[in-house]
């Protein structure tokens, strides 16, 4: 459920804090296990959710591109989760610009699933889907905005979710197109 719009300052400030992780650990592309690559970006710090590079869906503090340690999650990210009762250890970012997309998947490689997930948006509006707990569930799309912040916890934990695409032109920040998506989680 969405908890909360963040105001302009405080996106702009989000996007500094993404900026600092990304340029301590580069946005990269992962691999689906049959090979093919998702279309949107990704990065991470704490814990980053991988895939490919010699493995599967998983969580490591390394970055699996330059081998490097990632860095620790932004303090002000970690009390942000800590207000809506997450002690976070991963943060992971996504990055789409006009033609990416994260097909319906649900969230299942941490190792508690009753922590809650937070997600927080920023810059080009979101398609969103959200449906069920079965794949085969009807879907809702929801227009995510800038400055959305959503938590992801109890019955909406394991739904099954993805982005149909984001809508161009529509980042309210200067100095930010497409959008970029942080969520914190409880990987461990
Ligand atoms: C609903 N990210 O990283 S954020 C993901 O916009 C992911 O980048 C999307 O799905 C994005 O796994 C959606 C909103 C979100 C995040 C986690 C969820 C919705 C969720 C976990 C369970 C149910
Ligand atoms: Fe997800």
């Amino acid at each position: 459920m969405l908890v909360g719009t963040l105001t302009l300052a405080q996106q702009q400030r989000m996007l500094e804090l993404a900026r600092e992780v990304i340029n301590q650990a580069p946005l990269y592309t992962a691999q689906m296990p049959n090979g093919s690559s998702f279309r949107y970006k990704q990065t991470g710090a704490g814990y980053g959710w991988t895939s490919g590079f010699g493995g599967g869906y998983r969580y490591q503090r390394s970055h699996p591109v330059t081998g490097q340690e990632l860095p620790d999650i932004p303090e002000k990210l970690l009390t942000l989760a800590r207000h809506y009762k997450l002690e976070a250890d991963a943060l992971l970012v996504n990055v789409y610009d006009n033609g990416s997309t994260l097909g319906l998947h649900q969230d299942k490689d941490e190792k508690d699933l009753t922590a809650p997930v937070i997600s927080i948006s920023l810059g080009d509006t979101a398609n969103f889907k959200i449906g069920g707990r079965k794949r085969s569930d009807s879907c809702q799309t929801l227009q995510l905005v800038s400055g959305s912040v959503m938590t992801l916890a109890g019955e909406d934990r394991l739904r099954f979710h993805g982005v149909a695409g984001i809508v161009s032109g529509t980042s309210p920040i200067d100095g930010l197109q497409g959008r970029i998506n942080l969520t914190l989680r409880r990987s461990q």
